[in-house]
């Protein structure tokens, strides 16, 4: 089966300018990314204009496209500097992966129809570290995947493969530079990864990553040492398991000298860690650090560390207190090849959460943020959810550190926080479907997440365009059609789904579609505390504090029912259902409201696809056509399931006085 190429089919669009500069291109240096970029310059120049073959040239006094290597400090490592002048354009750059940035850059320009003439522009990343993380199991599943298996692996083998490296020029093509390839949940035979039967093939794929300037990270066990070192203690200040991770790290890095280093899963959810022998969290991540420390290497250590054997008669216990309660008192105590990985919200991956207060709270020690554009509670990549306005949002929330600089943005780019290269990752999206992503539309949160982790300020609406451009072409009414689809996406998906912010009345285990109760009376720490009279969650000073834990005036402002943000309202407090909300309606009706309009905007998105079925090509146009059946499906099975689910609760008729079961 051939896979198809997303936002970077160079014949999606018909392209007049731009051809005039390929005919004599200078680009000096010789090495394994400047070949890839020859190659990517010839792809690229044969679809658009049929040209068979490149110029490229020796000295650069007539050539018309120009890379050139510079030492300019304002471009640091990965910024380039792309201008036009006197029919030649010149893109400038410090190394050869700053040209190969800035030749996509280019080639994308290009593409959108944008002015060459005098053009002039430079662009540097903001943050430091962006990286997709790979939940792809050994076996060739993958742990909460919806576009179809692994194409890293297959019955315990790596697969490297032409579609390998398709991949590694979408990550190029978007500013993504590191990638971790296998599961957090790092079991069985994926523990062997570290020995020697893989470690070449893992080499073979770190050298085809070179040349797209990405580095290779991998997951790891933390009871390795016992699982495939015979040891019969992982306590990290054991002698023996000390030795044995830095005799391990040494083998490791004789095959693969430059790779990135390892994320690590502890103590969550069954997986093992340093609590087991009464060691902290830091206490754990320094022993790895060491060992890795003399190959310049980083140990990615995640703060989803919480009780998953709750009992949901306690009410004090508050899971999302849990990794605040775990790693705040330990900033300053972890080395500095640690990163802390820490995911956007307290709970999991919800359509609508509170920022994790330890954002703005940690000032020693060095952390990035973890999102999700696989789509596991947001529509599993059936129903159509951008998430990019929700990562902006995210991403500009303000956390009254006390610096000047304080959004959560301004830490990921080392901005305030004491920061020193920190950055973001996604648990991405990506199978071996052929389109990727499984639903067509689910390629922008890819593209997106490359392009807000290159900047904080591109605005989703832009990021929106510009993908639909590159990857359906220039269509003004398909343009049209999609922008409004995506852009109207997060907010619908928010509202036929749990309601105020009260997040996770999913499906257990599979987390897709409605089930009100399904976690309830379960150990996972995920409540809604509904009953006759009101609904959510005491995170109150009166409840479990956790509101407490944000800087002055949030913490001021979630304490406070009357001043809590009614789309979080739910997640910090227990109220009734009669509770005003800000916009003048009550709880209740709020409820009945949103999920009655959540389904109308998903006719509505169903109505604008239909009104573009001519401009797109069969193939693409069934495969959403298809899933957004389902998702109307879904979206009413929400409705009925959580309207009647309060009204029977409530007893409190629905004012427009429309049908609920
Ligand atoms: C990889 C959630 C998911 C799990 C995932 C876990 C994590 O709980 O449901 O599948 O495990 O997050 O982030 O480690």
């Amino acid at each position: 089966m051939r896979w198809e190429q997303m936002w970077l089919s160079y014949q999606a669009n018909d392209i007049e300018s731009g051809k005039e500069y390929f005919k004599q291109i200078y680009l000096a240096t010789d090495n394994i990314i400047s070949q890839n970029m020859k190659k990517e310059l010839l792809l690229a120049a044969s679809q658009m204009w049929g040209m068979e073959t490149l110029n490229f040239v020796e000295d650069k006094t007539n050539a018309t496209l120009i890379f050139s290597l510079g030492n300019n400090e304002k471009y640091k490592e990965e910024g380039f500097h792309i201008y036009e002048k006197s029919g030649r354009i010149v893109v400038e750059g410090n190394t050869q992966k700053a040209l190969l940035y800035g030749m996509f850059e280019l080639l994308k320009d290009i593409r959108m129809h944008a002015v060459l003439k005098n053009m002039d522009k430079v662009s540097v990343p903001d943050k430091e570290l962006r990286m997709l993380n790979h939940w792809d199991n050994f076996d060739g599943s993958i742990e909460r995947g919806y576009s179809g298996n692994s194409f890293f692996f297959d019955g315990e083998h790596i697969l490297i493969n032409e579609r390998t490296r398709d991949y590694a020029r979408f990550l190029a093509s978007i500013g993504i530079n590191a990638t971790v390839i296998n599961n957090v949940n790092v079991k069985a035979q994926a523990t062997e990864f570290i020995t020697e039967p893989y470690l070449e093939k893992l080499a073979e794929l770190q050298e085809l990553f070179n040349g797209y300037g990405i580095q290779l990270y991998c997951s790891l066990n933390y009871a390795a040492c016992m699982d495939i070192g015979g040891l019969d203690t992982a306590d990290p200040f054991d002698e023996n398991v000390i030795n044995w991770w830095k005799e391990r790290m040494d083998l490791v890095y004789r095959y693969i000298p430059n790779l990135g280093g390892f994320l690590v899963k502890a103590d969550s959810e069954g997986r093992p860690g340093p609590f087991t022998y009464k060691r902290n969290q830091a206490e754990g991540a320094n022993m790895l650090a060491k060992a890795i420390a003399p190959h310049n290497g980083t140990i990615i250590w995640r703060c989803f560390v919480y009780n998953c054997m709750q009992d949901w008669r306690d009410r004090k216990t508050d899971r999302a207190r849990a990794a605040y309660d775990y790693f705040y008192d330990l900033d300053g105590q972890f080395l500095d090849n640690v990163i802390l990985q820490i995911k956007n919200g307290p709970i999991d991956f919800q359509v609508r959460e509170p920022f994790m207060p330890l954002f703005g709270k940690l000032k020693h020690t060095r952390h990035m943020m973890e999102v999700q554009i696989a789509q596991e509670y947001t529509g599993q990549q059936i129903d159509v959810c951008y998430l990019m306005p929700w990562f902006f949002e995210i991403l500009h929330m303000h956390t009254y550190c006390g610096e000047t600089a304080d959004t959560i943005g301004d830490i990921l780019s080392k901005k305030s926080c004491n920061q020193m290269g920190c950055g973001i990752a996604a648990v991405t999206n990506t199978g071996d479907d052929s389109n990727w992503t499984g639903h067509d539309l689910a390629g922008a949160n890819f593209y997106g997440f490359g392009k807000l982790a290159w900047d904080s300020n591109a605005t989703p609406q832009e990021i929106a365009k510009e993908w639909i451009m590159l990857t359906f072409g220039d269509k003004q009414d398909v343009l049209k059609a999609f922008e409004t689809i995506l852009m109207m996406s997060h907010p619908a998906y928010e509202k036929y789904t749990a309601p105020l912010g009260i997040g996770f009345m999913v499906t257990p285990h599979y987390h897709y579609g409605p089930n009100i109760d399904g976690y309830e009376y379960a150990r996972w720490g995920t409540y809604h505390r509904a009953d006759h009279f009101g609904i959510g969650n005491d995170r109150s000073q009166e409840g479990t504090g956790y509101a407490m834990l944000y800087h002055e005036p949030l913490a001021k402002q979630y304490n406070d029912k009357k001043k809590c943000p009614d789309n979080l309202l739910l997640f910090f407090h227990h109220v009734p259902y009669f509770h005003v909300l800000s916009n003048g309606k009550t709880v209740i009706q709020h409820i009945y409201d949103t999920h009655f309009e959540g389904v109308k905007d998903v006719e509505d998105m169903i109505q604008l696809l239909t009104s573009v079925k001519d401009a797109l090509d069969e193939t693409r146009y069934k495969r959403m056509q298809q899933r957004f059946d389902l998702q109307l499906e879904n979206a009413k099975e929400w409705r009925d399931q959580i309207n009647s689910y309060f009204y029977r609760k409530s007893a409190v008729k629905d004012e427009q006085g429309r049908t609920i079961y």
